[in-house]
């Protein structure tokens, strides 16, 4: 349940104030943690962001990311941890230890898993991002919006509803998106920053993905697999393989997609998509991950070709469970 009184309330009584996100944070854990870092700075709070991982590369450019350390680089405590756009605790990677060292936590996601694990909850599954309901704080705290919050909030919100067409994208999305557009938001700019421009080792992946991409389930998984080699042939880190998997789903004739990649630390991360009415957060859930329906990630320990059978066998057995599925499109 959306709870941004609560949270205000929390955050009111707080001096200083810990923010944290999600491992292997995304534009709308970074964007929603940074445009609140500004919110609370404008309330006078001494407030840290941290994540567990890095920036990725072509978020670093967003206002206060250059200041996010890591939970190793914390004091003893804060009045107030907040956690943003995080699932569950364990999400947290190494920032759970911060929130067992606040007194007080709060939290603002729009999982539909999540449960509950702050003092003070503000979640909801049908917001399409946290940067929603990032502004709804806002709001709540009556802070003014300015453009730098815009720009966390664009952010946020533009990664999760995948540049405005995933079905999670609702009017409540747009409404935002008007309020950022009369803070100065440079739209057009941003959206070739964000969605568009591509590294060649970005480029140079996806054409290895594309390379070893077979289907599954009569034809209607497709699956693509990166080595380690694959990405040290490209000159790719992990971020740059982020988008491959929807390249998949795009295919016609396909429901469900999957990307495997190796880690280089002996274990494998999965990304599952699936088209309506399919789901995949309980194909991920069954193997020890999580998400959205529409879109969920497992990490396994193992080797690639092992591993990869394992998530296909089970998106084959979700795939056949289905049975309402209209014809080949
Ligand atoms: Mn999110």
């Amino acid at each position: 349940m959306r709870d941004p009184a609560g949270v205000s309330a929390a955050v009111e009584s707080a001096g200083s104030v810990w923010i944290a996100g999600h491992v292997n944070p995304d534009g709308d854990a970074i964007g929603s943690a940074l445009a609140m870092r500004l919110i609370l700075e404008t309330m006078g709070k001494r407030t840290t962001v941290f994540f567990q991982d890095k920036v990725p590369d072509d978020l670093a450019f967003l206002p206060g990311a250059s200041e996010i350390r890591p939970p190793s680089e914390a004091g003893d405590s804060a009045d107030l941890f907040l956690a943003v756009d995080t699932s569950s605790r364990d999400r947290l990677g190494s920032c759970e230890a911060l929130m067992a060292r606040c007194s007080r936590t709060a939290q603002i996601d729009h999982h539909g898993t999540n449960p509950a694990y702050a003092q003070v909850n503000s979640v909801d599954g049908s917001a399409a991002a946290t940067g929603v309901l990032i502004l709804e704080q806002m709001k709540a705290l009556k802070v003014a919006l300015t453009a730098d919050v815009a720009l966390c909030l664009y952010a946020a919100i533009s990664t999760d509803t995948g540049n405005f067409s995933f079905d999670c994208t609702n009017g409540e999305v747009f409404r935002a998106m008007s309020e950022l557009m009369e803070a100065g938001l440079p739209l057009a700019e941003l959206n070739m920053r964000l969605f568009r421009e591509k590294s060649r080792p970005q480029l140079k992946l996806l054409g290895r993905a594309i390379e070893h991409l077979f289907f599954a389930g009569a034809g209607r998984i497709a699956v693509m697999t990166l080595s380690r080699r694959d990405f040290e042939d490209c000159g790719a880190l992990a971020e740059h393989a982020d988008t491959i998997v929807n390249y998949g789903l795009e295919t016609l004739g396909t429901w469900m997609a999957l990307l495997a990649r190796e880690n280089g630390d002996g274990t494998v991360k999965f990304s599952l998509r699936a088209r309506a009415p399919l789901t995949v957060d309980d194909v991920a859930e069954s193997l020890g991950g999580g998400g959205h329906p529409r879109a969920a990630g497992i990490s396994i320990p193992g080797i690639l070709e092992e591993t990869t059978r394992r998530v296909v066998e089970a998106m084959e057995a979700r795939l056949e469970r289905e049975t309402d599925l209209e014809e080949e499109r």
